[in-house]
């Protein structure tokens, strides 16, 4: 278990400030979610270039795959070892994001690319070089450069599944470990290892006025060790040309994932952080009206560092609300990495909307989890609007849940609606009839709660008639 020492938005922009990102390509604030900076602190200072792979047909479906770079800072207050061949490297993966018709999704990850050495630059501001040349430590303040053809060899990019996103253990690249990982040859050729992503998400004509969002994280066993891990993605924006050549745009957004992005493009939306016991979740939620009496519920959920992952993602859905048009999308895993993809079930019953996988931690460890540096969606259209209240994000490797405060359907239930079936009618006015007069409470008649059944209450209960809402 960790205990984290969350600061403000306030205190957190000072702190980036003080270790002076303002660099051209770079701009501070993580949405109030970065940890105190003692001991070595890892973040992505920017995400400099792209690499562009070409086309390929992986599972019959046509694929383009490319690399982004990636700039490291140091920003705690120790080294950071940096020792190739080792398990005490960062270890990084890309993903990519589209927000498009008010949903944001993940069109692509990549597998982790192993560090080796560590250049002394500048990026972040004042550097204090913990030796010459390219030596295996990163030195306090000091940022390294990963080219996107370094994050693109596919040699040096190893399976998301050999590392605890919690603690930033896994095994030693040694040429022993990395004769295990599915090989390149039979499992995509160009294309394998490498950010994957549907040409069909990327092609102009059929995403006008989609935003993409290309991310890096980096993990790192001794940054997780001193709890300095929910700072380690950062993003930036790219656009897309009818030959899919990706083109990076504006500033790196540091400290925070992709998913941070979402309210700048919906700005009715919320995003919510949440710390499961071993590891970070971050919620975004958007509820807009149809028009035609039902409400869209869009939730995407994105698992930045929990090993533990997450097997559900439930809603409170109170009695009276009709659900329809239910939905998930999750990103698939290539390459040879043996999790399988199988989509969620849905189900809305017992006072609940519930997605869930469809096997348990116990009857398959490589079942469909919402594992670490993925976002998967969930949405429904509800007959009512919303109201604040608590869902829940189910464990898989272990029991229990944790509760995520966001939007989710209102009580049809109003004043009025004695038997709460989402309509005032004559059933509703035969139970303040019945109780005319005085009336003890708990006295559901009773509208205004004054002790007594009479033409006050009448009167509310007839300003509500009908379906209301
Ligand atoms: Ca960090
Ligand atoms: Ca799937
Ligand atoms: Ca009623
Ligand atoms: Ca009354």
């Amino acid at each position: 278990m960790k205990a984290r020492l969350l600061l403000g938005t306030l205190s957190a922009a000072g702190i980036a400030l003080s270790v002076g990102q303002m660099s051209a390509t770079a701009v501070p604030g993580d949405g109030g979610t970065s940890n105190f900076l003692a001991g070595p602190d890892v973040i992505v200072g920017a995400i400099p270039d792209v690499a562009s792979y070409g086309s390929g047909t992986v599972g019959g479906v046509a694929m383009r795959a490319y690399a982004f770079g990636s700039d490291s800072c140091n920003i705690g207050t120790s080294q950071l070892g940096w020792f190739a061949n080792s398990a005490n490297h960062p270890v990084i993966p890309q993903n990519a994001y589209r927000i498009k018709n008010g949903r944001i999704e993940q069109i692509g990850m990549s597998w982790m690319k192993y560090g080796f050495c560590a250049l002394q630059q500048t990026l972040c501001g004042t550097c204090t070089p913990a030796g010459s040349g390219c030596p295996s430590l990163l030195g306090i303040g000091c940022s390294d450069p990963y080219t996107a053809s370094l994050n693109g060899t596919q040699s040096s990019l190893g399976p998301r599944s050999k590392v605890n996103p919690t603690t930033g253990v896994f095994p030693a690249d040694t040429g022993t470990e990395t004769a295990t990982w599915p090989a390149v040859s039979s499992n995509g050729g160009s294309m394998a290892r490498r950010l994957q992503i549907r040409q069909d998400d990327l092609n102009p004509t059929l995403n006008t006025g989609a935003v993409y969002l290309a991310e890096c994280q980096y993990v790192h066993p001794e940054d997780a060790s001193n709890n300095n891990d929910n700072n380690n993605a950062s993003y930036r924006l790219f656009t897309v040309n009818a030959n899919y050549g990706i083109t990076l745009t504006g500033q790196t957004f540091q400290q925070k994932p992709a998913i941070y992005h979402y309210t700048t493009v919906v700005p009715t939306a919320t995003i919510t952080a949440v710390d499961a016991a071993d590891g970070r979740y971050i919620v975004a939620c958007n509820v807009s009206n149809n028009g035609n009496g039902t409400y869209r519920y869009e939730y995407a959920v994105h698992n930045l560092n929990s090993d533990r992952a997450g097997a559900s993602f439930s809603v409170p859905l109170p009695a009276n609300v009709t659900i329809t048009n239910a939905g998930f999308k999750d990103i698939a895993y290539h390459s040879g990495e043996a999790y399988d993809g199988t989509d969620w079930t849905f189900s809305a019953s017992g006072g609940q909307a519930k997605w869930q996988c469809t096997q348990t931690f116990a009857q398959n460890p490589r079942a469909n989890a919402l594992r670490w540096s993925s976002l998967y969606n969930f949405w429904f259209d509800a007959s009512v609007p919303a109201a604040t209240g608590n869902g829940s994000i189910g464990h898989f490797k272990v029991a229990g849940s944790t509760a995520v405060s966001m939007k989710v359907p209102s009580n049809p239930c109003r004043a009025g609606d004695l038997d709460c079936n989402g309509i005032v009618d004559g059933a509703d006015l035969g139970g303040v009839l019945a109780a005319w007069g005085n009336c003890s409470a708990p006295c559901a008649a009773d509208l205004d709660g004054n002790g007594v059944v009479n033409g006050a209450d009448l009167g509310i209960q007839l300003s509500q008639w009908g379906t209301g809402i």
